[in-house]
C-alpha cells in the first residue's frame, strides 16, 4: 500500500528539523506524506485473529467502533495519525496484521523496523491470552532490541463475559517487563493512552539529551492510569 518511492523530489531540501536535528524518515514508505511531522514512527498491531486490532486502530485513527460486517479482513494495511506530544507533532504509522495473524505468519521484515509494537489479547478468550507468551517469543526474535512493546487486554467493556482477569494481565507484563492496560475499542478506554505513550517515548528518544532521564512506557502508562482514576 506504500505510495511508491517516486525518487528524491526537488523538496527533499527542506526537511524538517526538530531543535536543530534534522528529521529522517525511517523507511521509504514515510517518504511522500502530505502532512508536516517532526518525528515518524511505525506502531504495529498484533495478536490473534478477532481479539480487536482492526477496532482498535479505527477507534484511534476515527473515533468510531466498527462490528460484524464492516470489518475488512483483507490483506496487511496501515494507517497514518500526526498527533501531538508536547508541541511536537508525530507521525504515527499504524500497521494492522489483517489476515496474518496466525503464529509465526506475520512477514519478519514487518517486525524488523518497527518502533513499537501493541499486541492484543481479548479479556473474553483465553486462548489469545494464552497465545501472548508464544507471540512475545517471535517478538524477541526478530523485533529491535529497543522496541517498544505494549500489552492490551481488549474488549474490557464486555465484563459478564471476561475470563482473563486484569491481574492476570498484569502479571504476565511484569514477568516481561512490558507496559499493560486493558483497552476497549467500544467504548474507547485506553485506546488514546496507548498510542500517546507509544509517541510520547518516540519524542523522547530523538530530543533527549544524554543527562536527561530516560522515558519509560511502564511508568508514563501507570501514572495515567492513576490520574484516571481508574483502568479497567
Ligand atoms: N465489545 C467489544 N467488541 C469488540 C471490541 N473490539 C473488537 N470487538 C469486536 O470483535 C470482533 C473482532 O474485531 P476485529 O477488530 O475485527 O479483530 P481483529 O481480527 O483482531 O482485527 C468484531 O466483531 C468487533 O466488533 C471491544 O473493545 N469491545
Ligand atoms: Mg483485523
Amino acid at each position: 500500500m506504500s505510495k511508491a518511492g517516486s525518487k528524491k523530489s526537488s523538496k527533499a531540501a527542506k526537511r524538517p528539523t526538530a531543535n536543530g536535528i534534522p528529521i529522517l524518515p525511517r523507511q521509504g514508505s514515510l517518504q511522500g506524506a502530505s502532512e508536516f511531522y517532526d518525528f515518524a514512527c511505525k506502531v504495529m498491531l498484533i495478536g490473534d485473529s478477532g481479539v480487536g486490532k482492526t477496532c482498535v486502530l479505527v477507534r484511534f485513527k476515527d473515533g468510531a467502533f466498527l462490528s460484524g460486517s464492516f470489518i475488512s479482513t483483507v490483506g496487511i494495511d496501515f494507517r497514518n495519525k500526526v498527533v501531538n506530544v508536547d508541541g511536537a507533532k508525530v507521525k504515527l504509522q499504524i500497521w494492522d496484521t489483517a489476515g496474518q495473524e496466525r503464529f509465526r505468519s506475520v512477514t519478519h521484515a514487518y517486525y524488523r523496523d518497527a518502533h513499537a509494537l501493541l499486541l492484543l489479547y481479548d479479556v473474553t478468550n483465553k486462548t489469545s491470552f494464552d497465545n501472548i507468551r508464544a507471540w512475545l517469543s517471535e517478538i524477541h526474535e526478530y523485533a529491535q532490541q529497543d522496541v517498544v512493546i505494549m500489552l492490551l487486554g481488549n474488549k474490557a467493556d464486555m465484563q459478564a463475559e471476561r475470563v482473563v482477569k486484569r491481574e492476570e494481565g498484569e502479571k504476565l507484563a511484569r514477568d516481561f517487563g512490558i507496559a499493560f492496560m486493558e483497552t476497549s475499542a467500544k467504548t474507547g478506554l485506553n485506546v488514546e493512552l496507548a498510542f500517546m505513550a507509544v509517541a510520547k517515548d518516540l519524542k523522547s528518544r530523538k530530543t533527549r539529551k544524554p543527562n536527561d532521564p530516560k522515558f519509560s512506557v511502564t511508568e508514563y502508562v501507570d501514572q495515567e492510569k492513576q490520574n484516571q482514576g481508574c483502568c479497567s
